[in-house]
């Protein structure tokens, strides 16, 4: 450092003071010892210009250092943001940097040169998270984040266990394809996926490909298709056709819903006696009766047939109500008759106080809803159904009246079975149109996954023959219920 005697003048002083701020400069300085003690004015003067060439060389030096340093940030922070955008993904890992940042660096992304954002990518910063640096020659790469199989709560796979010797069986035309379809697709969603229990499908036609190969598509069983006979699904010998016509007409008229069908009435025969003894279904114990369009509310994650054969059930119900009385006017007087006839099928213990409130004289209309039922196949084989099924069925009251199979199944259900053999499903939620089973209880649908809205329920429903069928049996609402009105 010179003393203040030495000849700096002003300027030169102040020049010093910017000097001071490089040690570059500040070495060069010393190295000119000479011209600073020569005492020459000519001397003194070139040395001062030369200085100002080196100050002025020196400062444009530090200038391009900074610049070029500082314009390598943006180029760093733009590749980051690429790298997050190339992933579709700035989540988690940025927790806290928030969108405006994601977006200025996706401005200064698209700014810049392909080859110099995969430099960048490449050169993994870390500062990224080692999960978002893709592979260069990748444009996608696995989220590490996303549930293994073995940890996803959603993960199914096939119930280990015993089967029971049980089928499906849905009664079907062609035209009922996609609707059938959406009934297969939740069955197997909410339940048979895991247990691959076979599938029936009944036909009074032949089943097309385009039905075969769609609905064995949509199940994990095998799938049988079978035709319906002739026997099996038209008029009986002894029905007066005239007077099966001039019902038809009146119930037309009267605007009763399938009252002026034929097939309905058929179908309802069919279902209500036959197709237990159709030769596809004779190799099967147990049957679960699909109907189309039905929705399935909730997991069924256990066996409801082996629950049925576990516990002695023979017949099961989800949803029950007051059948259309103009369909039904004289079955109650059959029923009767079939009683007094063969009284050794009347069970002991039987649900006679479910049918009627009077003791037996008069049918209060309740039924369990037949469109949906898991059953025991023996017993409507069995020789207590089979004489009920052909009494009433010589008595015409399919064709005469349009007797529905859900009153002639439940009547039986009722009176043939101790009262301990019929089961309500109450965690089996279920719709057909138009009413909904939707199980009481909260924890039990979240348990359940079940997408069904509580007040929905048509259990508690005046309508409805369920609160009945449990007092009947002695049993009360389930807790909760008056909640979820
Ligand atoms: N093969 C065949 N199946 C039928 C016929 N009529 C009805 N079915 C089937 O029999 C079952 C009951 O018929 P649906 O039409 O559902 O009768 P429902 O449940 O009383 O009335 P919906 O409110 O219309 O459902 C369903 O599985 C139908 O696909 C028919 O003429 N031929
Ligand atoms: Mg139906």
């Amino acid at each position: 450092m010179r003393t203040p005697s030495q000849p700096f003048g002003e300027k030169e002083y102040a020049l010093r003071e910017d000097e001071d701020s490089s040690s570059l400069a500040r070495d060069i300085e010393r190295d000119e010892p000479t011209y600073a003690r020569s005492g020459s004015g000519i001397m003194s003067g070139s040395t001062r210009y030369l200085r100002y060439i080196v100050f002025a060389f020196v400062a444009l030096v530090v200038i391009f250092f900074i610049s070029s340093s500082s314009s390598q940030v943006p180029g760093h922070e733009a590749a980051k943001g690429m790298l997050a955008k190339g992933q579709g993904w700035t989540g988690s890992a940025h927790a806290g940097t928030g969108e405006k940042v994601g977006s200025s660096l996706e401005k200064e992304t698209d700014a810049l040169p392909l080859g110099s954002a995969h430099q960048t990518v490449d050169s993994k910063p870390a500062a990224v998270p080692a999960h978002t640096q893709a592979p260069s020659k990748q444009d996608t790469s696995p989220n590490p984040y996303a549930s293994s199989p073995a940890t996803s709560h959603l993960t199914s796979s096939t119930n280990a266990g015993p089967r029971m010797n049980a089928t499906f069986v849905t009664l079907a035309r062609n035209s009922d394809l996609w609707e059938i379809s959406r009934s297969i697709r939740q069955v197997e969603d909410r339940f048979n996926h895991a247990f691959n229990y076979d599938w029936v499908f009944l036909n009074d036609a032949e089943f097309d490909d385009t039905f075969k190969k769609v609905t064995s598509a949509l199940t994990s069983g095998k799938t049988f298709y079978g035709k319906i006979g002739s026997e099996h699904w038209g008029f009986p010998s002894w029905i007066d056709q005239d007077r099966a016509k001039k019902v038809r007409n009146e119930m037309r008229e009267k605007k009763i819903i399938y009252g002026d069908s034929v097939s309905y009435r058929h179908m309802c025969r069919y279902e209500s006696g036959f197709f237990f003894h159709h030769p596809l279904m004779l190799n099967y114990e147990w049957y679960w009766r699909v109907e189309p369009s039905i929705e399935l509310y909730c997991d069924i994650p256990y066996d409801p047939f082996k629950f049925m054969a576990d516990n002695k059930k023979k017949y099961s119900f989800v949803l029950s109500l007051y059948e259309y009385v103009e369909t039904i006017p004289t079955l109650w007087d059959s029923v009767t008759k079939f009683m007094a006839k063969h009284p050794e099928h009347v069970a002991k213990d039987n649900s006679m106080a479910f049918l009627s409130n009077d003791g037996g004289k008069t049918y209060n209309h309740c039924h369990f809803w037949s469109n949906f039922e898991i059953g025991s196949l023996l017993w409507l084989r069995g020789q207590g159904y089979t004489d009920y099924f052909n009494s009433l069925d010589r008595d015409g009251g399919f064709f005469y009246e349009r007797w529905g199979d859900a009153p002639v199944h439940s009547i039986a259900a009722a009176l043939m079975l101790p009262k301990d053999e019929i089961h309500w499903f109450e965690d089996i939620a279920y719709y057909h149109v138009p009413f909904t089973h939707c199980p009481t209880g909260e924890q039990k649908r979240i348990d359940g996954k079940c997408h069904c809205n509580p007040k929905d329920n048509f259990d508690w429903n005046g309508y409805s023959c369920t609160e009945k069928y449990l007092q009947v049996n002695g049993r009360s609402k389930p807790e909760g219920w008056e909640k979820e009105q």
